[in-house]
């Protein structure tokens, strides 16, 4: 199965999840695209949904395929959230943010019953950190940052004009920094939202409820 086969079934997988009358937290990548599409069809097939779109791209292809839209504030609770991730540990830690939308993920996330993580079978490492972590950054404070993050040792790389998400839909800059050598994710969360000028880390550590995973012969379902 090639990765894009296995993020599609994976996709296929979560949406079952997905029940009328529900608000639906749209997620962002290439993986949450074919989600976003799959709700397209149960919305065209005569479900009741209400979906709270992760960013501009999301909040684009879903009102194409037809999908409600609204605001967050809009509503009081999201039923269920589906979203990519870069990747995932067996303690369900995630890296995500590659896309650029971690801030609005992490706050979807949040303010979600219950979240589901669906991915390619490349996603599901042993320890997070062969993918950088995204961390997003006032432009005001980013020079600033990147001094402090060198001098943690974190090897800062700042996402320049042309990377994809060189900003981010709240108009930040994206760092993205090499927590390979650490083990405390806890404390490198709590240390970096410290910083003033640091906004959201790509780290989401505990706010994931399931995660399936694309694999030859049939999606894994990870409780
Ligand atoms: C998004 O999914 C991001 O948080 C993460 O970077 C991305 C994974 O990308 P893809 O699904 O395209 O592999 O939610």
């Amino acid at each position: 199965m090639t990765a894009d086969q296995e993020k599609k079934q994976a996709a296929l997988e979560a949406v079952k999840y997905i029940k009328n009358n529900m608000v639906v937290g749209l997620g962002t990548g290439s993986t949450a695209k074919h989600m976003i599409e799959a709700v397209g069809k149960l919305v065209a097939d005569g479900m009741n949904l209400t979906c709270v779109p992760s960013s501009i791209a999301t909040e684009k292809l879903a009102k194409e395929l037809g999908i409600k839209i609204v605001a967050l504030d809009a509503i009081d609770k999201i039923d269920v959230t589906i979203d990519g991730a870069d990747e995932f540990d067996g303690k369900f830690q995630l890296i995500k943010g590659g896309g650029g939308a971690l801030l609005r993920e992490k706050i979807l996330a949040w303010n979600t019953k219950f979240n589901i993580i669906i991915a390619d079978s490349s996603k599901d490492v042993n320890k997070l950190g062969a993918f950088k972590l995204p961390v997003e950054v006032i432009p005001f404070a980013t020079k600033q940052i990147l001094t402090y993050l060198e001098a943690e040792g974190l090897q800062p790389l700042q996402r320049m004009q042309g990377d994809a998400s060189y900003r981010t839909d709240e108009n930040n800059t994206i760092l993205d920094i090499d927590i390979s050598g650490i083990d405390d994710l806890q404390g490198l969360e709590i240390q970096l939202l410290k910083v003033p000028g640091i906004v959201e880390t790509g780290l989401f550590l505990d706010t994931t409820s399931l995660i399936i995973v694309g694999k030859e012969g049939g999606p894994e379902v990870k409780e």
